[in-house]
């Protein structure tokens, strides 16, 4: 029996380098080894305003990129979470079971809710509740995110461990799964922030569909330091974010990166890098197009992933119905 795994994306804003190092790339490297289930997570997207089209058309976009990127539909169940009820459903059970203390330490809530301009919603604050609620209706083994949502992870152990004291083995307990070189790709014009979709300064990301001429000037004019050497360098985030993303695409040694670029300056550096970037997202680009002009076939596979995991989730749902005294 394969482990499972299970991860989410939102459908919004433009997918960028740091999902795709962080997660996509990582969640098609290791798909053969495992049960995959990916999860287009349009109830998260509305915990902030969203416009009804665009949303919709977002989620379409997210499913072709994951299937351009790599993501085989044989191995992996690709599904949009308001399409299995079960979501939202267990979601409001766990609600009830999670202090509010724990809620509000999540650093993510007082991020995006500083971050709000109108009003924050309740939806923000629960974030993580029905995040919980995805990873656990799967019985879930593993779930390969970025650095900045471990600690939601970690909420939906510790919830699934109190719920599980109480009513007996309801649960099984998920573990994250991050990799030690990219969990965190940083902004191109404030290293110290993370690159993120929510962002829309135009130097903020390399956005997975922009043109190669913006690749280019994008990472020509990232902000760098004032100091020549070219190394890793946690002291020095900037050159060491383009650095981390040369090497994740090079596929090189950093010693055999920071030989490379002895002596060279930054601009030498900023071309190399988008060479690779650009020579890496062709074919990517490529396979996008041809599914996003065919919405008949994602929808026909979007309906084939919600039927792989619907079963799935019901029986977790009656499962936890049945200890706690429902219905
Ligand atoms: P937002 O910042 O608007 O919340 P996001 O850019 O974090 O959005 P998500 O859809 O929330 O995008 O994340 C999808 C996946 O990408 C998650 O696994 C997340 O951990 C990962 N991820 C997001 N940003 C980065 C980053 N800068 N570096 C590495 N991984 C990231
Ligand atoms: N919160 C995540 C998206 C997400 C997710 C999940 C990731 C929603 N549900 C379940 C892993 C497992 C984010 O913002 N990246």
């Amino acid at each position: 029996m394969k482990k499972r795994v299970f991860s989410g994306i939102q459908p919004t804003g433009n997918l960028h380098l740091g999902n795709y190092l962080g997660a996509i790339r990582r969640w098609v490297d290791a798909q053969s080894q495992y049960d995959n289930l990916f999860c287009i997570v349009d109830l998260h997207a509305i915990t902030v305003p969203q416009d009804p089209r665009a949303l919709r058309a977002k989620s379409r976009e997210v499913v072709a990129l994951l299937f351009a990127a790599g993501i085989e539909p044989d191995q992996s169940a690709v599904f949009i979470q308001s399409h299995i009820g079960a979501h939202a459903e267990l979601a409001w059970i766990l609600n009830c079971y999670i202090p509010m203390g724990w809620m509000q330490r999540m650093t993510q809530f007082k991020e995006k809710s500083q971050r709000q301009k109108g009003q924050v919603s309740v939806g923000l604050f629960d974030y993580p509740a029905l995040m919980a609620a995805d990873i656990l209706l799967y019985e879930t083994d593993l779930v390969p995110v970025g650095g900045d949502q471990k600690q939601h992870v970690e909420l939906t152990r510790d919830v699934a461990q109190h719920f599980n004291s109480v009513y007996g083995d309801v649960f099984k307990l998920p573990e994250p799964l991050m990799g030690e070189v990219g969990a965190r790709i940083m902004s191109l014009d404030n290293p110290t922030k993370k690159m993120s979709k929510s962002e829309t300064g135009k130097g903020h990301a390399l956005n997975l569909l922009d043109t190669p001429d913006e690749i280019r000037a994008k990472i020509m004019s990232a902000t760098t330091d004032s100091l020549r050497e070219i190394r890793f360098d946690p002291d020095r985030p900037a050159v060491t974010n383009l650095l981390t993303i040369y090497e994740l695409f090079s596929g090189l040694s950093r010693t055999a990166i920071e030989q490379r670029f002895a002596g060279k300056g930054y601009a030498e550096l900023k071309q190399e890098l988008a060479d690779v970037v650009i020579e890496h997202l062709k074919p990517l680009q490529a396979r996008y197009r041809v599914l996003a002009d065919d919405p008949s076939h994602l929808d026909h596979l979007l309906t084939e992933g919600a039927s792989r995991v619907q079963p799935i989730a019901e029986k977790t749902v009656t499962r936890v119905k049945v200890a706690i005294g429902l219905g």
